[in-house]
This record gives C-alpha cells, sequence and structure tokens, in this order.
C-alpha cells in the first residue's frame, strides 16, 4: 500500500493502490505532480525520465525556476525514500539502575517529579512531530537485568532502535554498564534483530561538562572497540543531562530521524529551503519545543541552544494569526549572526520555525519572503506530518 503523504504528490497513475513502491520510482517524471508534459520535455532532454532520476538531481542543474525544480526534486526524494521504511517494532530504554533512563522520559513528557524505581518494564509514549511513540522503558535493577536476559525472546525481540543510557558520573559502573551494553548485542546477534543503538553519555551536567569532557573520550574509545565486534549494528553518541533539556531533544530527535523516513525527509525539506534561499539554519520546533526537523550548516553546536532560548522567548510573545515574524534576535555566537522565529501552524499543535544567519551574510529576512517560504513549506509539513 503506498503512503497517502507519497500518494498525493502524484497523478494520473492508475490503480494506484495497487502499484507496489518499487515501480513507483520507475514512473515516467511526468506523473509528479506539477511537472506535466511541457516541463516533463526539458527533464528528458536532461536525460531525466523516471522519478529515481529525478530524486538525483541538483536543482542547479535545469534551466528552470530553482523554487519549482526543488519542489519536484524532493517529491522525487519522499517517493523514492518511502521505500526504506522499516518495519515496526520495540524502542527501548536500557542500561544500569539509576542510570536517568526514567529521568529522560520524563523531560519529554514534561514530567516534573522525579521517577522512583522502575520495577521491570514500563510502556509509556512520548509525543513527537505529531505522532505518539511507544517506548518501553526497561528497569535496569540487577534482578531484572537478569531476567530480560534469559527470556530475550519477550523482552527483544523486534526492537527497532534502542537509547543506552551510561551516567557517566558513576565512574564506578561504567565498566559495568559496557558489559550489559555488549550482552545486549550479543543477545540481539543471536535473535537476528538489528536495532540502532543510540548511545545516550547522560548526567553530562552544564556545570560539571567542563571536568567530564575528559573522562569521556577512554570511555566512546572502548565502546568503538565493543562495537568492531559487532559490525552489523549502526550507532551514535550523544552528551545529555537533563538539567540541559534541549540536549536530551536533540538526541532523541536525531535518532528518531535515522529511524523513520518521514523524519529525515523533514530534514532534506528543510535543507534544500535553507541553500535555495542562503540561510546557514533552518530549525523547526512543535509548541512543546521539541525539535522536529533541522537543517544546520557545518558544526554549530551553540545554534541549538540558541535556538531554544529563542523558543523559550517567543512562546511568551503573543501569537499572531498571520504567521508573520514573532521574533528576531541577535546572538552571541558567531557575533553578528541573527535568528528569526516565525510562527507556524502544524497539524496536531503549534510550532516555530528558526531562521538563522552568520554575519556577513547579504540575505534579507524580510517578512516577506519568510512568508513565501512558509507558504511553501507549510503543506508539506502538513503532509509529513498529520
Ligand atoms: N545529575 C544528574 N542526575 C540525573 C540526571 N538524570 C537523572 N538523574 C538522577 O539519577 C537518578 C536516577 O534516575 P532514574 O531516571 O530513576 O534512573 P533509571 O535509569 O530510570 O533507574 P531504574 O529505573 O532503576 O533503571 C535520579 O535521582 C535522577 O534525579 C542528569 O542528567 N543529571
Ligand atoms: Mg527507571
Amino acid at each position: 500500500m503506498i503512503p497517502y503523504h507519497v500518494q498525493v504528490l502524484l497523478t494520473n497513475v492508475p490503480n494506484i493502490e495497487e502499484v507496489s513502491i518499487k515501480e513507483l520510482i520507475e514512473l515516467d517524471v511526468k506523473k509528479i505532480k506539477g511537472i506535466g508534459d511541457k516541463y516533463a520535455k526539458v527533464l528528458y532532454r536532461k536525460g531525466i525520465k523516471k522519478v529515481k532520476d529525478l530524486a538525483k538531481l541538483d536543482s542547479q542543474e535545469i534551466d528552470l525556476p530553482e523554487k519549482i525544480v526543488t519542489k519536484w526534486i524532493v517529491a522525487a526524494r519522499i517517493i523514492v525514500n518511502s521505500q526504506k521504511v522499516r518495519r515496526t517494532g520495540k524502542i527501548i530504554f536500557s542500561g544500569l539502575s539509576q542510570a536517568g533512563k526514567t529521568s529522560i522520559v520524563y523531560v519529554l513528557k514534561s514530567i516534573v517529579e522525579l521517577p522512583t524505581v522502575t520495577m521491570g518494564v514500563k510502556q509509556d509514549f512520548i509525543k513527537f512531530a505529531g505522532h505518539n511513540i511507544q517506548i518501553s522503558d526497561m528497569g535496569g535493577q540487577k534482578r531484572f537485568r537478569e531476567i530480560y536476559l534469559t527470556t530475550p525472546d519477550l523482552y527483544f525481540e523486534r526492537t527497532k532502535l534502542v537509547f543506552y543510557v551510561i551516567d557517566i558520573q558513576n565512574k564506578k559502573r561504567i565498566d559495568d554498564s559496557l558489559e550489559y551494553l555488549k550482552r545486549l548485542l550479543a543477545i540481539y546477534r543471536y535473535l537476528h534483530e538489528k536495532p540502532f543503538i543510540s548511545i545516550f553519555f547522560h548526567k553530562f551536567d552544564p556545570d560539571l561538562s567542563y571536568n567530564l569532557k575528559y573522562d569521556i573520550p577512554p570511555i566512546k574509545e572502548k565502546i568503538e572497540k565493543i562495537f568492531s565486534h559487532y559490525t552489523e549494528f549502526q550507532y551514535n553518541f550523544f552528551y545529555t543531562s537533563i538539567y540541559n533539556p534541549p540536549s536530551i531533544y536533540v538526541g532523541i530527535a536525531s535518532t528518531l530521524s535515522e529511524i523513520f523516513p518521514v523524519m529525515s525527509i523533514l530534514d532534506v525539506l528543510l535543507k534544500d529551503f535553507a541553500e535555495l534561499h542562503g540561510f546557514d539554519g533552518l530549525l523547526i520546533m512543535d509548541s512543546t519545543g521539541m525539535l522536529i526537523g533541522q537543517f544546520i550548516r557545518g558544526e554549530q553546536e551553540s545554534l541549538v541552544e540558541e535556538t531554544y532560548s529563542a523558543f523559550k522567548e517567543a512562546r511568551k510573545i503573543e501569537k499572531n494569526p498571520f504567521g508573520n515574524i514573532v521574533l528576531r534576535k541577535n546572538i552571541a555566537d558567531p557575533p553578528g549572526g541573527e535568528i528569526v522565529v516565525q510562527q507556524i501552524f502544524l497539524p496536531h499543535n503549534d510550532g516555530f520555525i528558526f531562521y538563522w544567519k552568520k554575519e556577513d551574510t547579504e540575505i534579507d529576512l524580510s517578512e516577506y519572503m519568510l512568508s513565501e517560504i512558509t507558504k511553501t513549506l507549510n503543506p508539506w509539513l502538513y503532509n509529513l506530518l498529520s
């Protein structure tokens, strides 16, 4: 079954419900909405005949207005990416007791009270980009870990994603934690499961981060060594702390983007728009501050925090029904940079879009231009997030 958000990008495809996704990428480019016979000819001349050819294209290569071409290319990429949808499966939070797993879930759910020890596995939901995502918070006390490891099929079968939480402040237990990670990987190998593993170096608190920085590289090395024996797994690292909520949002959002193709598509979209209009960054947050899409040119660690502080300010300002700029702010790092925040309307709640540019860029962040961008982006956001 072709997902709805893909169907709406196409036109004149007979019995679209019965077409397989494999066949879709072989379709003639003119089946993408808006291309039609006239523009298709221009594309044919460049050797672009099928949807899959268009997905590989760079908008500058074609002799047509870039804005239009970008839209088609994005459509083609969405169609191609829809092939990569992985089967569904569990998302679990794992790690030793006291590592901070439940605290992370609480931050994501904006729960302020302190968690108590998790007795066994607790099912929960977190809201992400308009979706309710089910997670399993696996209590890390030794007695529970033994149960999981001795009945792995029950606990670990069909896992899509593991957030593995390590308390980096508790040095005495690091080796135990790595040992447990190793056992998990061995179990997954045995079950022929290949979940994505996201490692959270947790309790990386802002006031301590300077000292902790030096403790982490050797741990990282040990983890890389473990994975060198388990090359079938993909993994990434994040530095997180409940005292720095954006660090948690970023870890979760970036990892989910790897898992859910729709999220990566949104990032691709933002990248295309940022490049087309000359921004250095383009981020979207929903009204709870959850990062649901981002493009940042180059390395810019402080940007996410700048964005989060802009978000907090923007949220205080009275909503503007016309979707104009709600906040304009000079940022400290790099000096001369600027963030502009605009309210947007998402299917399940409202959100904000953040435009960011470095100093010395010639772009004018005029309101007119911003409203043009959101006008173009909004239908896509609706398609992808509803
Ligand atoms: N300093 C600091 N403490 C944290 C952080 N995250 C959690 N904690 C504390 O760590 C303790 C354990 O947190 P939990 O979230 O209950 O740990 P858990 O991994 O769910 O533990 P189990 O349910 O037993 O597996 C609590 O006292 C938290 O307040 C953090 O980022 N920094
Ligand atoms: Mg817990």
